[in-house]
């Protein structure tokens, strides 16, 4: 007997800017992922004013996802797929943003790709905004600084879930929308398309596009329901456990607070109003913040169906020996090495108990279905001289998360609707623009500078991942 439900999603998850390439195919427009150059372990990626002669773009062709995907989606049915995350690129449907009528050629693109995957019997799951706006967004409106956004994604929102009413079921409004709450400038981008200024409060910019964000989901959320109330429109968040580095009541607070620093965007997203102590410090920082009532009433009539949520790893924290009353706590914060876990080559800790954890705690805070739609490891990969892949390393880190999982549903009864690990096949990462940081089941010849074949190969998870969707989860 299977620990999982008959009907359990297995699949693999991908966002549109990471796999398709053709960057100026058909029409689409510049995104912000197309100004972001290819960084290195370490290293960050650079953001342009725009495409510049050159310098190396990795997303423009990622792994040609747009001319290959026939020939991916019958190895997804190999594999056993039975559904596939990925995202709608805004721009191959409104190239600047902010046009009225959308581009016909992008629209067909994804009604190809959709009516590929039911053929082969894979449920598609779309992510709305994946890292990729449109870049003439930032350039005059400043990325979601500015009000009228909410207006060029909700139309964007309300073609796409009118378009593929009949063919997509399951919806995510904004990939991890709360990586920005750690104030970093790559996540303001790529959540936001925000370039700081030199005098801007950093928190006020982020409680402003968050809220922005929220408004543009809820209202999103009410569109695609009064299309076709079977669509289920869920939100995303990146769910990165922190536990406290000690018993000392003070750090068990510190880590409290970054629990609720970090998860008030699925707070709004779930509850459809603000948690009391985010109020009271944003009144207390006076902010001043642009948030009406006629906002609030769309909050509250747009609260999400299920959670999707990533899982990659946990933090630790620890009190400084003087914090203020009104202390915040950011990622940045999580400054305790946790001797209980090993990291990946990229520092990431593995922690397949924090999301056994991290399932739970969601399930007792918002009480919805959750979907965990990625998961994985980046790991580099060798091809062997006879092109055999060795992938036990990934086979490990996802088989022990399954193993977690599973007792998530069968122990506590969490509603998990399926699992989408993340990049089923090798792309381009969203964190370093490296394709040696790999996460497939399907290899991909291509390297960091951008030389290979693109030719596809089965690595030895392949055969792994198969025969767990074949059994439901039993055999790992
Ligand atoms: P890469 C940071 C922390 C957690 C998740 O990441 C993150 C990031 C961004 O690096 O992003 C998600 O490619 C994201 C995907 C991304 C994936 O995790 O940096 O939704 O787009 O590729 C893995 O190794």
């Amino acid at each position: 007997m299977s620990k999982l439900p008959k009907g359990f999603l297995w699949g693999g998850a991908v966002a549109a800017h990471q796999l398709e390439g053709g960057s100026d195919a058909d029409g689409k427009g510049v995104s912000i992922a197309d100004v972001m150059t290819a960084g290195a372990n370490g290293v960050d990626r650079k953001i342009t004013d725009g495409v510049c002669p050159g310098e190396n773009y990795p997303n423009h062709e990622a792994i040609d996802f747009y001319h290959r995907y026939h020939e991916d989606v019958a190895l997804f049915a190999e594999l056993g797929l039975t559904c596939f995350r990925t995202s709608i690129a805004w721009t191959r449907i409104f190239p600047n943003g902010d046009e009225t009528t959308p581009n016909e050629a992008g629209l067909k693109f994804y009604d190809d790709l959709f009516d590929d995957l039911l053929a082969h019997g894979i449920e598609p799951v779309v992510t709305l905004s994946h890292f990729e706006m449109p870049y003439h967004l930032v350039k005059v409106y400043g990325g979601w600084r500015d009000r009228r956004v909410i207006d060029f994604f909700t139309h964007f929102a309300a073609t796409v879930f009118e378009r593929y009413q009949h063919k997509v079921k399951y919806w995510m409004t904004f990939n991890e929308i709360n990586n920005q709450n750690g104030l970093n400038k790559w996540a303001f981008f790529t959540n936001s398309g925000v370039l700081l200024k030199a005098d801007e409060d950093p928190e006020k910019v982020l409680y402003q596009v968050g809220h922005y964000e929220l408004v543009a989901s809820a209202k999103a959320v009410q569109i695609g329901h009064a299309i076709n109330p079977a669509m289920q429109i869920g939100c995303m968040i990146a769910v990165w456990p922190t536990y406290p580095a000690s018993s000392d009541p003070r750090d068990v607070l510190k880590a409290e607070r970054f629990a609720q620093a970090n998860y008030w965007f699925s707070d709004v997203h779930v509850w459809g109003t603000y948690p009391n102590w985010l109020k009271r410090y944003q009144a207390k920082q006076q902010f001043d913040l642009d948030i009406t009532a006629a906002d609030l009433e769309t909050l509250a009539a747009g609260t999400v169906d299920y959670i999707g949520l990533s899982y990659y790893a946990s933090g630790a924290i620890k009190a400084a020996a003087n914090e203020p009353a009104n202390f915040m706590t950011r990622s940045a914060d999580l400054n305790v090495d946790n001797p209980h876990l090993q990291a990946t080559e990229w520092g990431w800790p593995i922690d397949p108990v924090g999301l056994r954890y991290s399932l739970n705690w969601l399930t007792d805070r918002y009480h919805l279905p959750l979907f965990i739609v990625e998961n994985g490891m980046g790991a580099p990969d060798k091809v062997e001289a006879d092109g055999q892949i060795h992938d036990p390393y990934r086979v490990d880190y996802l088989k022990r998360h399954i193993e977690q999982l599973a007792l998530a549903v069968d122990e506590d009864g969490v509603d998990l609707m399926g699992y989408t690990p993340w990049g089923v096949i090798d792309l381009v990462s969203a964190g370093t623009g490296q394709m040696e940081k790999r996460y497939g089941f399907i290899y991909v010849d291509k390297d960091d500078q951008g030389r290979g074949t693109l030719d596809r190969s089965k690595k030895d998870s392949f055969y792994w991942y198969q025969k767990v969707i074949a059994t439901n989860g039993e055999q790992l």
